[in-house]
């Protein structure tokens, strides 16, 4: 069918009779051709006549789509190996239960959301999968992992109720999950359902790259024997219109080219999204064959159901298939609410031959011919096609119709996403269209429906995942805890460089190598890069460990002779994967969740240029929360003015502010060597051994300077947030200061403690504030301990403690916008003036930057004489006098000028 068509694209562009004969000869010839020879000849034919029209100077490029018709001929289907009509009833009874939790949960609060017409659209899709492809884990397999289309949620939980790994109470509290009893979130959020949820799917475009790096994740671990090679496939299930965010399309090749034909992407296509029309002048479906088909995919489409197979067998001239090719998918969607009349003198109407085609089709029978992702026969035929495929990962696009079954109240009308309520007579029409054994009476309450245990359906159902090994989607834990490594690894860096100087990268690329090299974990370290190793000082790794690359390397590089050559290895460790920080944080999440996934206590390290990081990433980042993922985010050549010469898009002074609103994230912003040392074994500590799921992000800069050895009791303070680092010496002075500093300005607050000291008769002293959010964090919580307990022994935050018998001026400074420091200020017992890099970056030295955004060791000193003088401690011409001594211009821009 599809053979037919193809050619005649061609032919429809000859209009003259004698072309008209010459179409014909040539169409029978080929014809005849496949009858005696088959595709395979076809396929050679085709090849030879495309090289003879190119050396003849026929330069039109034949297109990357095929006909709009199933690439799956009909009379090359499969069996149906189930029961259809149990499995429809099945389907049935989850669309009514899946429909009737949005609408029951709407009546009893206005407002509080849920979709019925994704899931009704994507029914048969899923289903198809539940009875005869989704393998569940069990002690024999690994099973299938499913990326669930997020918003088709509720018919998920209506077929897990059948199943009955929901009850009635939970489907009655769907979007309450608050209420006493408990409830269901609204979509799939591993954090809230861990026992269910494998992944979060519902931030449009997360899913596919997520997936697709999964796959590539899973080949990784087997090649470099973390796991045995298995035939577990991974299905993403997407929307047509989720095809247009950049993440669903940006990582297609890394796929093809890693030859992932464990990856099986299923895209919903109703040719709607939430607003219209995904592609109303045009043809999504195309659009994506094209695309993927560029891109090295194999393509099925899957467009249109069993009844029209006959008229396809019918249409010798392939008419069908031209005009199904140039209606767009705005009028596909026009003839879903229109009658078959309608359908008949529109669609079959411009061409006299096409209506000959259906001239004993009643109206009715016009309007119930089926698209493509509502027949589980053409559904069955296109996965099994997938799951056997080879080489290439699949792309499945099947056509359906958005709210299918909805009829009046929203099947293909451009407000169905939204619908959330159906009326009695709408409730009746859909009872009825899919024979739910609801009465009359009982309809309008809507009321969710399971058969009795013993129901042919029922049986069948569990029987179906019985055979699949269990239940789908299932999250489940099994993985030992990791031991930390012993003390003894981390001691040099506790011990400090001596003289020799350093950057806190240089110490953090030594920890890991170290770390890559211990006999228990060395293994399991995952580092991830986006081509930015050699920034990190981290080409010693690509020796060590080696770059990873499934094909090995076959090719002398360039720098073999060199100690440090870019190796790249089957079993290499490193993931070195190219400018994307999107791919390397699905990376990072894929690693980050193997415990769950694989049972594998895989530790992502996942370095990056920090101003490309948080805000770059946020969304993925956000989802590392959701699906529990664990390890060590890097934000690497950190802080606005330490960076020196990259300028404004380069320098971050804000990815600690966007840590701060991740819940899952701790952030630390070291000074040194230790305290990063510490920091990240006890991240190992309680990632890997006590298994929390939380997320470290720590910041490294490129400043050299000696690593101090680590002073005696500080490590608490350093996971806490703060400890003292350097007190005020011992020289009587009368007037006693804080200075608090993070990072490389440490090293400026220190400078600013000597010159206090010596020059003004200031005593301070210096704190290393390794984490403004935990500081902050426990204030908040001790604050509200506090708040909800009155009567009780009110607590002090951490903070208050560490400033307990202090007063005065509080001056904190750190490479970071200024809202860090200011968001512990209530709890300083004084007045807090906090220095940072607020506004855009310069490319400039290091020396200049901090004069220009008012951190240096100077602008520490003004600020605390500024401070004592506003408490009336000092007078104000000795401010005055500072300024001029600390060649201060008071009279500069300021940095938030923009
Ligand atoms: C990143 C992001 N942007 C917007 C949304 C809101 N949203 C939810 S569903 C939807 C439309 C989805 O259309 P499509 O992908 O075609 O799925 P369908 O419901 O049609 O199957 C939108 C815009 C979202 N979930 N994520
Ligand atoms: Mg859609």
């Amino acid at each position: 069918m599809s053979r037919d068509a193809d050619t005649d694209i061609h032919a429809r562009r000859l209009t003259t009779d004698g072309s008209r004969v010459e179409d014909r000869e040539w169409l029978e010839s080929l014809e005849s051709v496949f009858q005696r020879q088959g595709p395979q000849r076809i396929g050679d034919l085709l090849t030879r006549l495309r090289a003879r029209a190119s050396a003849l100077g026929v330069t039109e490029r034949l297109g990357r789509t095929t006909p709009y018709v199933n690439t799956i001929p009909a009379d090359q289907q499969p069996p149906y190996p189930g029961i259809m009509k149990v499995e429809r009833q099945i389907k049935s009874i989850i669309r009514w239960n899946a429909m009737a939790m949005v609408v029951r949960a709407n009546r009893e609060e206005h407002g509080i959301g849920g979709h019925i017409s994704s899931y009704a659209s994507v029914a048969t899709l899923f289903e198809v999968g539940f009875n005869h492809f989704f393998r569940g884990r069990t002690s024999e397999q690994e099973g299938d992992i499913v990326y669930f289309q997020g918003h088709a949620a509720p018919g998920v939980y209506a077929r897990a109720f059948l199943e009955g790994r929901l009850s009635g109470f939970d489907l009655e509290n769907f979007r309450r999950e608050l209420k006493p009893e408990g409830g269901l979130p609204s979509y799939p959020h591993p954090r809230l359902m861990k026992d269910f949820w494998e992944f979060p799917t519902v931030s449009m475009g997360l899913s596919p790259i997520m997936a697709i790096y999964q796959a590539r994740f899973n080949r990784y671990l087997e090649n470099r024997g973390l796991k045995l090679p298995s035939d577990q496939k991974i299905w993403a299930f997407l929307g047509d219109g989720e095809m247009d965010e950049p993440e669903s399309l940006g990582a297609i090749t890394v796929a093809s080219r890693e030859c992932l034909d464990n990856l099986i992407f299923v895209v919903n296509c109703n040719l709607q999204r939430l607003d219209g029309p995904v592609r109303g002048n045009g043809k999504i479906i195309q659009e994506l064959e094209g695309l993927f088909t560029g891109a090295g995919w194999n393509v099925i489409k899957v467009l249109w159901g069993s009844s029209f197979d006959p008229l396809f067998a019918a249409d010798k001239e392939g008419l069908l298939a031209r005009r199904m090719e140039e209606v767009p998918d705005g009028q596909f969607q026009k003839y879903v609410a229109s009658s078959g009349d309608y359908i008949r003198k529109d669609f079959f109407g411009k061409d006299p031959r096409l209506l000959e085609l259906v001239k004993n089709y009643s109206d009715e029978q016009i309007k119930d011919l089926r698209r493509g992702g509502h027949d589980p026969v053409k559904v069955y035929a296109a996965y099994k096609a997938a799951v056997e495929h080879r080489g290439s990962p699949t792309l499945i696009l099947a056509q359906t119709i958005k709210g299918y079954g909805l009829g009046e109240a929203g099947e293909g009308r451009n407000i169905t996403h939204q619908q959330k309520k159906l009326n009695e007579q709408e409730l009746l029409a859909f009872r009825t269209r899919f024979g739910i054994p609801i009465s009359d009476g009982e309809v309008q309450e809507a009321p969710f429906y399971r058969p009795i245990d013993e129901a042919e359906e029922m049986q069948y159902l569990r029987e179906r995942r019985r055979q699949l090994g269990g239940s789908v989607p299932h999250r489940l834990v099994q993985v030992k805890p990791l031991k930390a490594p012993p003390e003894a690894l981390f001691e040099e860096f506790y011990q400090g460089s001596g003289d020799r100087t350093e950057a806190t990268t240089m110490v953090f690329v030594r920890l890991l190598a170290k770390l890559l090299k211990d006999k228990d974990i060395g293994k399991l370290i995952v580092p991830i890069v986006p081509d930015e190793a050699r920034t990190f000082g981290m080409e010693s790794l690509f020796r060590q460990v080696g770059i990873y690359s499934s094909l090995g390397q076959q090719y002398e590089p360039v720098d073999k002779e060199s100690l440090l050559y870019y190796k790249e290895q089957k079993d290499g460790a490193i993931l070195e994967e190219g400018i994307t920080e999107a791919g390397s944080m699905s990376s990072f999440l894929a690693a980050g969740t193997a415990y769950a996934t694989h049972s594998i206590n895989t530790v992502p390290f996942y370095f990056f240029y920090s101003i490309f990081g948080m805000q770059r990433m946020f969304d993925l980042i956000w989802a590392a929360g959701d699906v529990k993922a664990r390890g060590f985010l890097v934000g690497g050549i950190a802080g606005r003015t330490t960076l020196a010469g990259e300028g404004l898009q380069h320098s971050d002074g804000h990815s600690h502010l966007f840590a701060l609103a991740a819940p899952h994230l701790k952030a630390y912003d070291p000074a040194f060597g230790y305290e990063l040392a510490v920091i990240v074994r006890d991240g190992l500590h309680r990632m890997y051994e006590k298994q929390e799921d939380i997320c470290y992000y720590v910041t490294m800069m490129n400043e050299f300077y000696p690593m101090p050895p680590m002073p005696e009791g500080v490590r608490d303070g350093i996971l806490r947030g703060m400890y003292k680092y350097k007190p005020a010496s011992a020289k009587k002075t009368p007037l006693k200061v804080n200075l608090l500093g993070s990072g490389t300005i440490l090293n400026e607050a220190v400078k600013a403690q000597e010159i206090l000291e010596s020059q003004y008769g200031v005593a301070a002293d210096v704190w290393s504030v390794t984490s403004y959010k935990e500081l902050y964090t426990d204030a908040i919580e001790t604050e509200r301990w506090n708040r909800l307990h009155p009567q009780e022994e009110q607590k002090r935050c951490y903070v208050q403690e560490c400033f307990e018998g202090q007063d005065g001026v509080f001056v904190a400074a750190s490479d970071y916008v200024k809202v860090l420091p200011s968001m512990i200020a209530k709890w300083v017992p004084g007045r807090l003036i906090p220095l940072g890099t607020d506004g855009f970056g310069r490319s400039d030295t290091r020396a200049a930057l901090r004069n220009y955004f008012e951190v240096d060791w100077r602008f520490i000193t003004l600020a605390a004489l500024s401070g004592l003088a506003d408490e009336g401690k000092i007078k104000r011409d000795k401010v005055q006098k500072a300024i001029k001594d600390l060649d201060v211009d008071p009279d500069k821009m300021s940095p938030l000028d923009v």
